[in-house]
């Protein structure tokens, strides 16, 4: 069964000293204007870790103010694309060599597994710098063949001071996803991180300050929602927005932006990303990959598999299968060795999961395995699977963003596409099979912004990412992010003589 429960009681000491909790303007680690701090806590335990300053309204006027001024004075958009992209290879090499320190501040402020975060997070994180690093020189324009005598050209220019806000689940790689194609356009930043997370960015954004980045370029503002971040995103000096979050706020913040100055916004939410076993799989390994997609990062991933889909002849041999897989799932002290599962980030996620276990036990589902906490300190839930799951059903539903896998039946193909697609939201699928013809049909007929066939989660900083309907608008990675921090200006020069 689970880890014992009892090795829960004594949390391992994070190898690591927390340096870093004050707000980050214009190149300095200073207080919030209204000195107040928050607390961030330990999912182990919900004991306090850090008292970290509390960042509002006046704090990020400073910091944008910062932004606009190292923006409209350079020298960073105006540096060489060369010397800006050295800077983003530099960062990523002093990254590299403190890489043990901040997945030790990821595991602890998040809960997730430092293996994990050693493991993946980092060397992700690592690869996008290096990744538009490798953009930053090779971001240009185009001429254009127009009718009548005119030279016409395209200019790519960076749109300005943008402001990103972050969630919790991955802190580091949302940093990454929306500070390196920024920064490659040479774009200035405020960035506002999530309040259960604020550690990892504070540290990493001082590696980009010995890195050479100019005060001013990247500012970190950690704070609450309704205050820091809606400053943010109705700042009337933002030009741009990136938010990854909630689909409820990200409602919130395109209306902010609209209210404010229409400052452009790109949105990553929600998500409840069908897994579709077909008959012809081989069970083992979807079993395996199926676990992967729903519970990584204690099920707190916007794109996990959590509605899997189970064609009826494969469904028994499923289920058995994927209740004895959590049943094996390691949980326990995210610093322990060998642990799969963490502690949930903290309570409010908790309780919404535990409420969904109940509701999926009141409506009917089958509770295959698990559905308790696990132990009695800390955010920790058991590994979780229902089977005989309806598609009306709230857990079939609503992002659940916990440990709690959902097995539905389903007979043929036409109706898993009709009911993988019966969904507000439209992030990611996968798809398991060896036909061509079934995967090639599905890929086709999903509405989601990655289909992943044989394969979950794989996030090349190549691959764009991003979602269909009410899972967001725009991509992120890859060249489609570099768009959302450019301008392009059509420039027309009138031809004397055309003739040449
Ligand atoms: O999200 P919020 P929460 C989903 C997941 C989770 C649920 C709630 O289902 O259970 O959202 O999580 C900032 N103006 N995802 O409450 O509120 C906030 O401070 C401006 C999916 O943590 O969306 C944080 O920095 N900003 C998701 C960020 O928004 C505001 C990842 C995200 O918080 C704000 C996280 C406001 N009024 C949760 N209110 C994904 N797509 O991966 C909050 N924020």
């Amino acid at each position: 069964r689970f880890s014992t429960a009892a090795a829960l009681e004594e949390p391992i000491t994070p190898p690591v000293t927390i340096e870093h909790i004050k707000l980050l303007i214009n190149g300095q680690f200073v207080d919030a204007a209204s000195g107040k701090t928050f607390p961030t806590l330990d999912p182990r335990t919900g004991q306090l870790i850090a008292n970290v300053a509390e960042g509002d309204i006046e704090d990020v006027n400073r910091a944008v103010a910062a932004a606009r001024k190292a923006f409209d004075e350079g020298p960073w958009p105006r540096m060489t694309a060369y010397e800006r992209s050295k800077i983003l290879l530099r960062f990523a090499d002093l990254v590299e060599k403190n890489a043990d320190e901040i997945a030790a501040l990821e595991a602890w402020d998040n809960g997730k597994p430092y293996e994990q975060a050693t493991s993946d997070e980092i060397p992700l994180f690592i690869r996008l710098f290096r990744y538009y690093a490798g953009w930053a020189d090779k971001i240009h324009g185009l001429t254009i063949q127009a009718d009548g005598p005119h030279h016409v050209q395209t200019l790519h220019e960076p749109i300005g001071v943008a402001g990103q806000i972050i969630p919790w689940n991955f802190p580091l790689l949302m940093f990454s996803w929306k500070v390196g194609p920024a920064l490659a356009c040479g774009n200035t930043i405020v960035l506002k991180t999530a309040e259960q997370t604020p550690l990892s960015a504070l540290y990493v954004a001082r590696l980009f300050h010995e890195a050479g980045l100019p005060p001013g370029v990247l500012n970190i503002v950690s704070g609450y929602g309704p205050s820091a971040g809606a400053a943010l995103a109705s700042h009337m000096d933002v030009d741009k927005l990136a938010f990854t979050g909630s689909t409820q706020t990200g409602k919130i913040v395109l209306g902010l932006a609209a209210k404010s100055n229409l400052k452009p916004v790109t949105l990553e939410l929600g998500g409840k990303s069908p897994f579709i076993v077909c008959e012809d799989a081989n069970v083992d390994e979807a079993v395996d990959l199926a676990h992967a997609a729903l519970f990584y990062n204690q099920g707190q991933c916007c794109c996990a598999g959590s509605r899997t889909f189970v064609h009826e002849r494969v469904y028994d041999e499923f289920v058995e299968k994927a209740k004895a897989r959590a049943l094996k799932r390691v949980v326990g002290d995210p610093f322990r060795k060998g642990v799969e599962q963490g502690p949930q980030v903290d309570s409010e996620q908790f309780d919404k999961i535990l409420k969904y276990i109940k509701s999926g036990v009141d409506s009917g589902a089958t509770l295959e395995t698990g559905g308790q906490r696990f132990g009695s300190n800390g955010y920790y839930v058991q590994p979780t699977v229902f089977s005989n799951v309806q598609d009306d059903m709230l857990i079939a539903k609503d992002e659940i963003f916990g440990p709690v896998q959902t097995i539905l039946k389903f007979k043929d193909i036409n109706e898993v596409i009709r009911r993988s697609n019966a969904t507000q939201f439209g992030l990611a699928a996968g798809v398991f099979t060896q036909n061509l013809d079934t995967a090639n049909t599905l890929t086709r007929a999903l509405k989601a912004g990655t289909v992943w066939v044989n394969c979950f989660d794989v996030f090349d900083a190549a691959i764009p990412f991003g979602g269909y309907k009410m899972s967001g608008h725009g991509r992120e990675k890859g060249i489609y992010s570099l768009n959302n921090y450019l301008q392009v200006k059509a420039v027309v020069t009138h031809l004397k003589n055309p003739a040449w």
